[in-house]
């Protein structure tokens, strides 16, 4: 099996001028013409064979410039079709190919999705419908033809404008779609069914009136009104923040029911999974509202920075995902809170990137190798490929930043692009030498900042030394120290930001330290008390922070400090080191907790907090983010229960406090998704959170709100808390969900969520029998990641159990669900990267698990992959 390297990257050496597609789609397979007008390039020597990549076609025909090829000029297999010396000029090549989209379980390429056919190509699923050079730098415009059964598919959706569209006798009908557009073959998109719609338009900045339109099942048009309010307010965000304009007269969106990921960013067609997509108050909670809002503006944000602008080789994709990420974070920031928007990112951000960079699949941003693309999918192009975007934002600043994208525009539209390009555009739009900050691109890892001061009341001179150091990650026994963003501020005894006369000894910008050796020692004159310092505001950059200060230190940062992130993070840092101190065996005192205790409940009382601020602050952090901050020989069992009895300790005294302001919290106006209304919810549930681990008035607390709620944020959030707790009130919570939603898969899957994040001793039994009986929806990503993603990455108790019995379940589905779908079966196995951090008998029976799978099963490249990753 080959390992496919970024140095080998060249060239194709022919172009493809343009390319026309004819798909006639029957009941049971589905024919495909494709005509692609080929070129060599200037430098191709005569007799260069011609290798177009395919996978599990079907070739019927192929002919050069109208005349059928002899058996000798070509060779076809499984994975390519080679012309063996193609003529050295511009020539036609046609093909045709039959498919048969219903029996595609892997989802790429053609498939049917509840009758739908529908397409996904990013990356490599183009070549699963024609032979063509399936690769990013490869940009063509596209003519598609499409003619199926009008009863089946009165609906014929393609890339760029409708030109023509008729009848063609005998129940057949056709549409005919152009996309002027040059465009690689990952962004082509088709989409032929019997679907509902609902229409809008946006007029663009300039004056030009775009057709919009959200395709779903018939009777669910109803609920695609928040994707498509999110889509107008993308548009205008886009042209508003980076002047950028849309530039087709129609913009589609599809809704469909199985899908490997959230959604694509197919030109002028985008194709959505449907829990992104539909949305209404019984069935939806605000948390789907967000990630609806946020998703179809990821996708449309696209556009221009993926579409217009793309990646030259899959090595780049953080190119796109991590600046469209960045786009997508800042819109959110915009239309909602800031601070709140931030956090959540943060909590992300340590939640599943943390443990990636930091375990046995970590990989730079832009990785230099890889065997299946569909691997690197990752949090790490993606969240942290978003993070160094912020960087570069944070060092230029404002002004300097947009300038700079202007000019990534300007320079690269219609490209296919580099990492490289991307950061020698904010070089010579900033004067700036970026090549210590590029390193952030090539080196896997999260630095660890060290912090140490002084304070010398005699000279009035502050001292403050930051360190840092990653430590190896599978393939990088070395690192080289990153230029690392540290925005401060000085803290006076009184709570007042204090200046300070002059900084020495290394490079600061304003409130920016910049952190650019292995250690950097700062003196500050002028300073007149001892101060405390707050670094990283608004997390300033992507790293661990190894703080100096102590507990006391900390709540007063969580009172004063004027950035509301540090304020919160100061408070999850304390509550953090309480629980893993108490986990590893170092009790807290009576002190620590009470002072604790005092700094939530102040939170609380705060009026000039907003609610969902409140309610991050009051969230305590999970297990496994305390796992990872324990780092090595972690016990799951320890760590939950420490977390218990210090949410206990801190609810004891005040339960009657917590439940008051509970209570005050009901929201009493009609439903809205609003960021207010959703952040009292969020604020009223972190509350019975609270007091469901730490007081016995919980149980009841949520039975009854689940009885009353009139919403699924609230239903949904006093079972899922019942299942956290598995309080007395869960078992029936759990059955009362499932056959009240019944039929409706999305509701489905928060039950599937819930029931396997209950840290029960009946869990995995649970989980068996949901899986194995014969309706479950065996080839749908949705219930699949639902049940099994939610399991391995959030229930570390039943997940990591020493007996082996979770690791087990979970390689036994892999196996079977590697046969109908690898990349969803890779994605859950990705869940065992804990391994490393737990205790040895956990590791072992673990590591048996997973040698098991191998040894036992012919498996995926996809998951072989991570498999090999992991044991490594
Ligand atoms: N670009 C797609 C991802 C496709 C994933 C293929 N395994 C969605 C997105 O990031 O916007
Ligand atoms: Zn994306």
């Amino acid at each position: 099996e080959q390992t496919i390297y970024l140095k080998d990257y060249a060239p194709t050496p022919y172009r493809i001028v343009s390319v026309d597609l004819d798909f006639k789609i029957l009941e049971d397979t589905t024919r495909v013409r494709a005509q692609l007008t080929i070129e060599p390039r200037e430098q191709t020597p005569p007799g260069t064979p011609l290798v177009l990549n395919g996978d599990e076609l079907k070739l019927d025909s192929v002919a050069v410039d109208g005349a059928p090829l002899v058996l000798s000029a070509y060779v076809s297999d499984a994975n390519a079709l080679t012309l063996v010396e193609p003529p050295h000029r511009r020539f036609v090549l046609e093909t045709e190919v039959t498919l048969n989209p219903a029996a595609n379980t892997k989802l790429m390429g053609l498939y049917r999705s509840s009758g739908t056919w529908c397409t996904q190509c990013e990356p490599e699923g183009f070549r699963r419908i024609t032979y063509y050079l399936d690769r990013p730098d490869v940009l063509a415009p596209f003519k598609v033809r499409m003619s199926a059964p009008k009863a089946l598919a009165p609906v014929l959706l393609a890339n760029g404008n409708l030109v023509d569209q008729g009848d063609l006798g005998d129940g057949m009908h056709y549409a005919v779609w152009e996309d002027p557009f040059l465009k690689p073959a990952y962004l082509f998109a088709l989409v032929a069914g019997d679907l509902g719609s609902i229409s809008d338009s946006f007029t663009t900045m300039s004056g030009r009136k775009v057709s919009l339109g959200i395709y779903c099942t018939h009777g669910k048009e109803n609920e695609c009104h928040y994707a498509m309010d999110s889509l107008k307010r993308s548009m205008a965000w886009d042209e508003r923040r980076f002047g950028r304009e849309y530039d087709l007269d129609v913009f589609n969106i599809v809704a469909v029911s199985d899908f490997n990921f959230g959604a694509m960013e197919n030109k002028g067609l985008n194709i959505f999974n449907d829990k992104l997509v539909f949305a209404q108050p019984e069935t939806a909670t605000d948390a789907n509202y967000h990630s609806i809002e946020r998703v179809i503006a990821h996708e449309y944000f696209h556009n221009w920075t993926g579409n217009r602008i793309t990646c030259r080789d899959w090595f780049q994709l953080c190119l796109k995902e991590g600046l469209t990420v960045f786009r997508d974070q800042e819109f959110t920031s915009d239309e909602r809170s800031r601070p709140v928007q931030r956090i959540h990112d943060v909590q992300n951000l340590r939640t599943s990137q943390f443990p990636e960079d930091g375990g046995p699949l970590a990989h730079p941003p832009r990785p230099d190798s890889f065997r299946e693309i569909n691997n690197f999918y990752t949090t790490t192009v993606y969240e942290k490929g978003a993070e160094i975007v912020r960087m570069l934002a944070t060092l230029l600043g404002e002004a300097g930043f947009r300038k700079a994208m202007d000019l990534y525009f300007e320079r690269h539209d219609g490209e296919a692009t580099t990492i490289e390009a991307f950061i020698k555009v904010f070089e010579d739009a900033s004067g700036r030498d970026l090549s210590q900050f590029a390193t952030w691109y090539l080196q896997a890892g999260t630095p660890q900042v060290g912090v140490t001061d002084s304070y010398d009341p005699a000279s009035q001179t502050y001292t403050l030394t930051l360190t840092q150091k990653v430590e190896p990650t599978p393939g990088e026994p070395t690192k080289k120290p990153l230029l690392i963003p540290v925005r401060f501020g000085l803290i006076g005894p009184n709570g007042s930001p204090m200046g300070f006369g002059s900084v020495s000894g290394g490079a600061v910008e304003d409130d920016l330290i910049l952190l650019d050796r292995d250690s950097v020692t700062l003196t500050f004159t002028g300073v007149a008390n001892k101060p405390v310092p707050s670094l990283f505001r608004g997390f300033s950059a992507p790293v661990k922070i190894a703080s100096n200060l102590g507990q006391e230190e900390l709540l007063f940062l969580a009172r004063h400090d004027s950035d509301p992130f540090n304020r919160w993070d100061a408070l999850q840092t304390a509550t953090t080191t309480l629980i893993a101190n108490a986990a590893t065996g170092t009790a807290w005192s009576g002190t620590e907790v009470d002072a604790l205790r005092q700094a939530l409940v102040d939170t609380l009382d705060n009026p000039e907090l907003d609610d969902a601020f409140k309610a991050q602050v009051i969230d305590i952090p999970t297990e496994p983010v305390i796992g990872r901050h324990i780092g090595k020989n972690v016990d799951p069992d320890a760590i939950a229960r420490a977390r218990a009895d210090l949410v206990r300790a801190l609810v004891g005294p005040v339960a009657e406090k917590l439940e008051s302001i509970y209570r005050g919290l009901e929201v009493t106006a009609p439903y809205s998704p609003d960021a207010r209304q959703a952040g009292q919810r969020s604020l009223r549930n972190g509350l019975l959170n609270l007091l469901t681990t730490g007081s016995d008035r919980g149980s009841d607390l949520a039975s009854r709100q689940y009885d009353n709620a009139t919403n699924m944020t609230d239903r949904y959030a006093a079972m899922a808390i019942s299942a956290r707790n598995w309080t007395a009130g869960a078992p029936a919570l759990l059955g009362d969900f499932r056959t009240r939603f019944a039929g409706d898969p999305l509701v489905f899957d928060k039950w599937l969520t819930a029931s396997a994040q209950a840290p029960d001793d009946g869990a995995i039994e649970r989980m068996r029998a949901t899986l194995t009986a014969p309706d479950f929806p065996r080839t749908n990503p949705n219930r699949l990641r639902s049940l099994l993603g939610s399991f391995v990455m959030a229930n570390p108790v039943q997940f990591a159990r020493a007996d082996g019995l979770g690791f087990r379940f979970v390689t036994e589905a892999v196996a079977e669900i590697d046969k109908v779908n690898p990349q969803v079966a890779s994605r859950i196995l990705t869940g065992f990267r804990i391994l490393p951090t737990l205790e040895t008998r956990r590791r072992d029976v673990g590591l048996d698990a997973l040698r098991a799978l191998k040894e036992q099963h012919t498996l995926s490249r996809n998951v072989s992959e991570i498999l090999d990753r992991i044991i490594a």
